[in-house]
């Protein structure tokens, strides 16, 4: 199956802690992003976050997914302090092609993917055509705030960050 991966991190070795995830799914990514600085979203008192999105094609089902990308974030020492708060690695599914779930524990498509400018902006990037479901992301990112979308800044290709 074909899945958009949004990593972030805003504690620690930033560049490191995504770069994990692109070593997991090496053989597995079919588009990524360049590597992006982003204010905090959501809660803002916190450090700058580091965002990337992945699209890759793994074998596994969406929940066996999920655990794959929580087995990364628990390498991160992951600490769950706060909702929102700062964190060394998340790993969200934004999408699984043609897959709608209501499962708090995997909700699909990801419920703030189209209202977040460090999600969508990297998403367009790695995908130009991407759609979040019937949505193109580019018309998602043009109902954003055009500050909030200013602010994601591209820092460079993980290759060339490393
Ligand atoms: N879960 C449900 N659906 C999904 C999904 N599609 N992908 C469940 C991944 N996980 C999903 O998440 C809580 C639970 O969501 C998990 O147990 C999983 O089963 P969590 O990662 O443990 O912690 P959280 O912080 O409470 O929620 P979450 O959903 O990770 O937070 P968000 O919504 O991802 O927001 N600002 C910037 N600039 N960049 C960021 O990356 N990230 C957040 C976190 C806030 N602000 C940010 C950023
Ligand atoms: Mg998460």
């Amino acid at each position: 199956m074909r899945a958009v991966l949004s990593i972030g991190s805003n504690l620690e070795d930033r560049v490191a802690l995504l770069d994990s995830v692109f070593a997991e799914f090496a053989d597995q990514i079919v588009a990524s992003s360049p590597v992006y600085a982003t204010p905090p979203w959501g809660v803002e008192d916190q450090e700058e976050f580091l965002n990337a999105v992945l699209v890759v094609e793994v074998p596994e089902t969406p929940l066996q997914l999920l655990r794959r990308g929580q087995a990364l974030e628990a390498a991160a020492q992951r600490v769950r302090l706060r909702h929102w708060g700062p964190r060394t690695l998340d790993v969200d599914i934004v999408q699984v092609e043609g897959v709608e779930s209501n499962n708090p524990e995997l909700t699909l498509p990801h419920p703030f993917a189209e209202k977040r400018a460090f999600v969508l902006v990297p998403w367009l990037s790695a995908d130009p055509q991407a759609k979040l479901g019937e949505r193109p992301v580019s018309a998602l990112i043009a109902e954003l705030d055009p500050a909030e979308v200013a602010a994601v800044r591209e820092l460079g290709r993980m290759e060339d960050l490393r």
